[in-house]
C-alpha cells in the first residue's frame, strides 16, 4: 500500500522536499529488507550445498576404501591357498592401515564351504541329484523345517515344469540360483523359515558339494551322511576344536565315525576354497558395505554394494 502511495507522490509535481524523503527512506528500507533477505537465503543455499557436498565426498571415500577392504580381503585367499588345511568358519580381518581420520574399515571373512550349496541338488543336465536331495532334506529335518521344502527347491531350480509337490512348478526360476539371497522370491519360504535357513546355505555353481568338517556346524555336519545324528556331528566339533582335521579320513578316528567316515569323501574335505568377504567402510558417519564370493585364484564370482 505505502509502495503505490509513495509511487504516486513520486508522480506529483506539488508534493513537498520531506514527503520525498520520507518516501525515500521508505523504499531504501524495503530494498535492504529484500536485500538481507536474498542474502539468508543464499548462505542457506550454500550451507545445503556444502553439507550435500560433503556427504557425497564422505561417501566417496568409504566407498573407495571398502573397495581397498575387498583388495585387503584377497590376500586372506593367498595365505588359505598356501595353507594345508583351513580352520576358520568366520573371522574379523586384522587391518593394520590407517585410511585417515574419521575413517574406519572392517573386513568379514565367511567361509562358503561350510554351508550345503542348494545348486547341489539339481545336476548340470537338469537332472535330479537324488543324494543331495535327501542331504538338504536332512539338513531342513535337523532344523525343524518341513523337508518337503527340499523338493521344493529342486522344482525352483530344475528345468523342467514337472512338479513334485502341488503348485511347486509355479512362477519357478528353473535355472541354478546365483544368490542364496534369491530364496526370499520364493513366496512359500516365510521370513522366518529363511532366516533360519540361510547361515546354513549357499550358492555355487563351480564345486558340487564339498563341505569342510572344520568349519560346517551341526546341520550341515548332520547333512554329511544318511547315518551321521546330531550327536555324532558334536563329536566332530569337539575333535576339531582340539585338533583340526588335516584330511578328512581322520574322522574315522571319532567313535562311531568308523563306517560313516569311509564313505563321506565325496562331500567331505578340510580345505576351504570359496569365501563371502564384507567390508564395511565409514567415513564421518556415513557407511559402504561391500559385500563378494571369492575363490583362492580370486575369481569373483558374486559382488554387490551398497
Ligand atoms: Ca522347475
Amino acid at each position: 500500500m505505502s509502495i503505490l502511495r509513495t509511487g504516486t507522490m513520486y508522480g506529483n509535481p506539488h508534493s513537498s522536499i520531506g514527503n520525498q524523503s520520507g518516501s525515500a527512506l521508505i523504499v531504501t528500507l524495503l530494498l535492504v529488507t529484500v536485500l538481507v533477505s536474498l542474502v539468508v537465503n543464499f548462505v542457506y543455499e550454500i550451507h545445503i550445498d556444502s553439507s550435500a557436498l560433503s556427504n557425497w565426498s564422505n561417501a566417496q571415500r568409504a566407498s573407495f576404501i571398502a573397495k581397498s577392504g575387498q583388495t585387503l580381503g584377497s590376500q586372506y585367499m593367498d595365505e588359505i591357498k598356501e595353507a594345508e588345511y583351513s580352520y576358520e568358519r568366520e573371522l574379523n580381518l586384522p587391518i593394520n592401515e590407517s585410511f585417515g581420520a574419521g575413517s574406519e574399515l572392517t573386513i568379514m571373512i565367511e567361509d562358503e564351504n561350510s554351508k550345503f550349496n542348494i545348486n547341489s541338488i539339481i545336476n548340470q543336465n537338469g537332472s535330479t541329484n537324488e543324494e543331495a536331495l535327501s542331504s538338504l532334506k536332512k539338513l531342513l529335518d535337523y532344523l525343524n523345517i518341513n523337508p518337503d521344502l527340499a523338493l521344493l527347491l529342486a522344482d525352483w531350480i530344475d528345468p523342467d515344469s514337472e512338479p513334485r509337490l502341488p503348485y511347486s512348478e509355479e512362477t519357478t526360476k528353473d535355472a541354478f540360483l546365483w544368490s542364496s539371497d534369491e530364496l526370499q522370491l520364493i513366496v512359500s519360504i516365510s521370513p522366518d523359515t529363511y532366516e533360519k535357513i540361510v547361515p546354513y546355505l549357499t550358492v555355487s555353481e563351480k564345486w558340487g558339494r564339498k563341505i569342510n568338517i572344520n568349519t560346517a556346524e551341526i546341520p550341515v555336519l548332520v547333512s554329511l551322511h544318511k547315518d551321521m545324528t546330531g550327536a555324532l556331528a558334536k563329536r566332530i566339533i569337539e575333535y576339531r576344536e582340539a585338533s583340526p582335521f588335516k584330511d578328512w579320513r581322520d574322522v574315522q578316528n571319532i567313535s562311531g565315525m568308523n563306517t560313516i567316515g569311509q564313505q563321506i569323501g565325496k562331500t567331505a574335505n578340510t580345505k576351504s576354497t570359496d569365501f563371502r568377504v564384507t567390508s564395511t567402510a565409514t567415513v564421518n558417519e556415513i557407511t559402504r558395505v561391500i559385500e563378494s564370493i571369492v575363490d583362492t585364484s580370486k575369481t569373483v564370482r558374486f559382488w554387490r554394494e551398497g
